[in-house]
């Protein structure tokens, strides 16, 4: 009775308590977290597409972490888990919409970090229908927030525009605060980067970076769809979804007010002549659907790397500003995105579906002293581990309510880590705009995945990733399948239970 006792306090201990023993003084905290930047464009991931070398730098001082999740592949709801350590369904925000916006009075992690003498920031992307509360400062794109000479809105609610390309702003205002904040106090600081979001705008020195590059196409670009209706409905193809103005930036009217008439003048001559030759190289190939699909993905590839290749320059800056400052030592520094993107597999751009493309997030961390350089960390982790295991690294307690697991023990590869999850749970509900993908939960184990598909129609669909990792063979209702199918269902009704997601229950019971 007692030896039972003592484990399960060391059970519970392990979940979530503080995972260093001797803190003398709280480490500094700095979260990048990125929009729609994914695995396949980092060179950490062995990406084949460029070269992120402050990234990299991030992971080779500290650990990667080869395969995180997040539990709702979109912009908005993914920032309000990050804050919450809470589903969206918890959390409230389950969508994009306007309609909704985020509660700003929640439980949050700067809010708990506060408590415990942190000085908090969030500098850039915020997104969440509604202005940051409980930071000692903020200063945020509103809404989307623009490339080029963006608005902010400042802490006294007036939205200025300042000159200048956004990822480097940002990275300003970061700098800036870090410089002037209250030095006696440890800090917590989110830089939401824009980068490397829609559509994809580089920074005028960026531009010609990939010119000279052709991008092989990924193995499933010319996905049928065959056998998963959700994927055949979608609105998200490189093809038929991608805009040649706005994407791809050809026929510009440059006087024009909006994303492209906000440049200067002289950025304005840079783009002119730079999509020129692309609209050229375009008129060759517009007649001819095979090229012309080429054509587009390289364009698509060639302007996205560049945002990252910005972002990327600018993360340099930041960690630069650590070292000098001597403030490296004692600061956790997070490198993360809202979600992974489609970099055309399945034909694609955007997110959303439960496919590894855009379930993964990247995530590279280093903490000096705690994390061995070159660590690297199989184990799953969710998003919604990130809020519950900052505040344990922080040395404070973490809330019971917070949904997620405190990975600190991963960290330094202790014994305990084999009581890590197997399986993690996924639910997406956006619908039918903007790129009508069908509401959908799923489990993901470390072989297999399943996905219930409800809304516009009902549909199961499972791979087995092992045998088929590009997510091409729907095996749901193949009767070799038929043990293993049972098997991820009852795992997936108790993830759904644990999570208390009445919603995907009702729709799981229907189906008994
Ligand atoms: C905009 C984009 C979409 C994108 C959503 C959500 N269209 O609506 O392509 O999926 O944002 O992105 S655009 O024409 O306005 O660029 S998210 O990252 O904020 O979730
Ligand atoms: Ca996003």
């Amino acid at each position: 009775m007692k030896r039972i006792a003592v484990c399960a306090v060391l059970f519970m201990s392990w979940v979530c308590s503080l995972t260093s023993s001797a803190q003398t003084s709280r480490p500094n905290i700095l979260v990048i977290f990125s929009d729609d930047h994914t695995e396949q464009a980092i060179s950490a991931y062995g990406s084949k597409l460029m070269q992120t070398p402050n990234i990299d730098r991030i992971a080779r001082e500290g650990a990667l972490f080869k395969n995180v999740f997040v539990t709702n592949s979109i912009c908005a709801p993914s920032r309000a888990v990050l804050l919450t350590g809470k589903y969206s369904h918890i959390n409230g925000l389950r969508d994009n919409s306007p309609r909704r916006a985020f509660d700003p009075n929640q439980q949050q992690i700067q809010r708990i970090l506060s408590q415990a003498n942190y000085q908090t920031a969030w500098v850039g992307k915020w997104h969440l229908n509604t202005l940051p509360g409980g930071f000692d400062f903020w200063r945020v794109l509103p809404d989307q927030g623009q490339y080029f000479q963006p608005d902010f809105v400042h802490m006294n609610k007036d939205t200025v525009r300042h000159k200048g390309y956004v990822t480097n702003l940002i990275s300003d205002f970061a700098l800036e605060w870090l410089d002037g904040r209250d030095k006696e106090k440890p800090f917590f600081l989110v830089v939401g980067e824009k980068a490397t979001h829609r559509n994809w705008m580089p920074d005028p020195q960026d531009l010609a970076e990939f010119e000279s590059k052709e991008f092989a196409l990924p193995a499933n670009f010319h996905d049928d769809y065959k056998g998963r209706r959700a994927a055949m409905d979608q609105d998200m193809t490189i093809d038929k979804t991608m805009l040649l103005h706005d994407d791809l930036k050809l026929g510009v009217n440059y006087s024009k007010p909006g994303m492209f008439g906000r440049m200067t003048e002289e950025e304005k001559a840079v783009y002119k002549k730079y999509y020129d030759r692309a609209e050229i190289e375009y008129n060759k190939v517009k007649d001819d659907s095979a090229a012309l699909l080429n054509w587009k993905y390289q364009r698509y590839l060639r302007d996205y790397l560049a945002t990252a290749r910005s972002m990327d320059r600018n993360i340099g800056r930041i960690l630069d500003y650590l070292d000098a400052s001597g403030l490296a030592e004692n600061t956790i520094v997070i490198y993360t995105s809202d979600q992974g993107f489609y970099m055309g597999e399945h034909g694609w751009f955007d997110k959303r579906f439960m496919y590894e493309e855009s379930l993964r997030t990247p995530f590279v961390m280093k903490y000096p002293g705690r994390i061995k350089p070159g660590t690297v960390i199989n184990e799953m982790v969710v998003n919604i581990d990130f809020a519950p295991s900052i505040i344990d690294l922080a040395g404070v307690k973490v809330p019971v309510e917070m949904q997620g697991q405190c990975f600190g023990p991963l960290l330094s590869k202790t014994p305990v880590t084999k009581d890590w999850r197997k399986a993690m749970y996924y639910h997406y509900y956006e619908f039918p705009q903007p790129h009508h993908v069908a509401p959908h939960f799923g489990i993901r184990t470390e072989r297999y995945k399943l996905i219930r598909f409800y809304g516009p129609y009902d549909a199961w669909e499972l791979f087995d990733l092992k045998k088929d990792r590009t997510e091409l063979n729907n095996l749901y209702g193949n009767l070799q399948m038929k043990e293993i199918t049972a098997n991820l269902k009852e795992q997936l009704r108790a993830l759904i239970a644990q999570y208390k997601d009445q919603d995907a229950m009702k729709v799981f019971n229907t189906d008994r």
